[in-house]
């Protein structure tokens, strides 16, 4: 019933988004670039149909039957660093997870769900200003950080039907404190609160996965290094009626090392997993523990970093926040000691900046991960 009819499409090799687009790329009546200085949010409040280089050949998928729920594993993150047996179990799970679906639903990391609540109350907030407001904070182009788009893809990739805002958070002196929002007044003591609690989460998790593959528990800590980097997404998507001709989020596979996906009560967030894609299940107090590329090569592949997109909803807009968690730039990341087997069996070469590398393809409406395989 979910196969896909082109699995060619999402292979890691080759385009994710179809040729379609490029053919309806060359019908555009208006560059991307002066596309994207209207943002989608006032094209929603203004009642425009989404323009060309918005509709993606990929939503015409969603139309079909409603997806099943991914089955993604909760996993405690108290009981796993506690000393009593049913850790070794979680710890089970916990790998499990990440080698199936590659990711799990975190609970017990720590975080107050009233914390979690106010985290995605001043995102919306933040959304929901005048636009004159958030302007103060527009990302040039070709910038990343900011609000407003990703930078604009390549000729005959679709845009995502989305506003972001994208702020380096980690270390501090990376940070470029004229993107970082002064309205609402509690956003810049919420962000930094969220970032150190993130801290201790990655502590506890990189732990956990490194004890569940058996291996030195803080080997994924020092591959990922002291200048591991944060950087945080907040994600509106607004109303769409045209869920079958946009997508909030085209597909793709994260270039982190690992991402925290904190969601509202919208579902949205798919998962692709044996060419079929599955609704995560939303869980206001849980994180959503996402893998991403450089796992999947630390893990010698044992690890998967899961295709994902975000479809767009006819009824309610949704509110995401991702924190990318990212190894520090200029460090060699492989397969990490103890994960090649005693035939050095090893399955992805060493690389540095793979993040960098990831972008250049996602852009073109590819993986990147092929590069870093043997
Ligand atoms: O909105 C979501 O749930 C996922 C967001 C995501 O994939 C991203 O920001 O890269």
């Amino acid at each position: 019933m979910c196969k896909l009819k082109n699995t060619a499409a999402l292979s890691p090799k080759i385009l994710i988004d179809s040729i379609e687009n490029q053919k309806m790329a060359q019908v555009t009546p208006l560059k991307a670039e002066i596309l994207l200085a209207t943002r989608v949010q006032e094209m929603v409040l203004h009642g425009k149909d989404p323009p060309q280089p918005y509709k993606c050949r990929e939503a015409e998928s969603t139309k079909t039957d409603s997806p099943p729920l991914a089955e993604i594993p909760t996993i405690d993150l108290s009981q796993i660093s506690s000393p009593h047996s049913h850790a070794q179990a979680e710890l089970g799970r916990l790998k499990s997870a990440l080698c199936s679906w590659g990711s799990f639903q975190a609970v017990g990391h720590g975080i107050s769900s009233s914390f979690l609540n106010e985290m995605r109350q001043v995102a919306r907030e933040f959304f929901e200003q005048p636009m004159e407001e958030k302007a103060r904070y527009a990302k040039g182009v070709t910038e990343m950080e900011g609000y407003g788009a990703d930078p604009v893809p390549e000729e005959g990739q679709p845009l995502d039907w989305q506003d972001r805002l994208f702020l380096d958070v980690y270390p501090h002196d990376k940070r470029n404190p004229k993107f970082w929002p002064e309205k609402p007044a509690s956003f810049r003591r919420l962000l930094e609160e969220c970032t150190e609690k993130m801290r201790v989460v990655i502590e506890v998790v990189s732990k956990a996965m490194a004890n569940s593959l058996n291996i030195e528990e803080n080997c994924f800590l020092n591959a990922f290094g002291e200048r591991a980097t944060l950087q945080a997404r907040f994600n509106y998507y607004s109303r769409s009626q045209f869920p079958d001709l946009v997508l909030g989020i085209k597909s793709h596979a994260d270039g982190s090392g690992y991402t925290f996906i904190l969601q509202d009560d919208v579902e949205g967030l798919q998962v692709l997993k044996n060419d079929c894609w599955y609704t995560v299940p939303v869980n206001p107090q849980a994180i959503l523990v996402l893998m991403g590329d450089q796992m999947e090569i630390m893990t010698n592949g044992i690890f998967k970093s899961p295709v994902h997109r975000v479809l767009t909803n006819s009824e309610r807009e949704r509110i995401s926040i991702a924190v990318f968690y990212t190894p520090e730039p200029g460090k060699e990341i492989g397969p990490v000691d103890g994960l090649v087997d005693e035939d050095g069996n090893v399955l992805y070469k060493k690389m540095k900046d793979y993040g960098t590398i990831h972008w250049d393809y996602y852009q073109k409406g590819l993986r990147a991960i092929h590069l870093a395989q043997i």
